[in-house]
């Protein structure tokens, strides 16, 4: 998928997939079985090769579209320029623990996992599980932990790249001499 995303839009049961005990099945057993255990994206299934997922900053996250756009059945919403109904699976390439798809890591993807952690047997990425690993642990705190720490390293490099050229602006901007 590189850093596309993908609709899967249904009827009737949905394809999203669940745990069965020693795996997912569905389109999440997909991307477990891609992305293996160890997050080399090289298994077989769906896979990102973009460098930032090798790297374990981004991933393949999958939600049902109902959930996260709010959607009644019948009820429709334009995402990324698609008309999607409640019964469509989005997989979206993002940062390793956007719950919610929205493209950012905050605390409103804090709050779920934090709620989802205290229900022992939760699985689901939607839930927290951003490993695939059928259980919402310390293993999936560390994936945000380590998103977020990773984009915060990332805005220190372009606030540092962006100083010089504000300081020759002033410059100009200054008397003329
Ligand atoms: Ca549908
Ligand atoms: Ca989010
Ligand atoms: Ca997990």
């Amino acid at each position: 998928m590189g850093t596309n995303d993908l609709l899967i839009d249904y009827t009737g049961a949905s394809p999203l997939g669940g745990w069965n005990g020693s795996a997912y099945t569905g389109i999440t057993g997909l991307i477990q079985s891609g992305r293996t255990v160890n997050g080399t994206w090289s298994g077989p299934g769906v896979v990102t090769s973009a460098a930032k997922a090798l790297a374990g900053t981004t991933t393949l996250a999958l939600a049902e579209a109902g959930d996260v756009l709010f959607l009644a059945p019948g009820e429709t919403a334009l995402w990324n320029g698609q008309t999607v109904d409640a019964t469509t699976v989005i997989v979206k390439y993002t940062y390793a623990g956007d719950v919610n798809l929205d493209g950012l890591v905050d605390a409103a993807d804090y709050g779920i996992i934090d709620n989802y952690y205290q229900f022992p047997g939760t699985t689901g990425y939607a839930n927290g599980d951003f490993n695939y690993d059928g259980v919402i642990d310390a293993g999936d705190y560390g994936i945000v932990d380590s998103t977020i720490r990773c984009r915060a390293r990332q805005f220190q490099v372009e606030r540092r790249r962006r100083r010089p050229r504000r300081r020759s602006w002033r410059r100009r901007r200054g008397p003329l001499q």
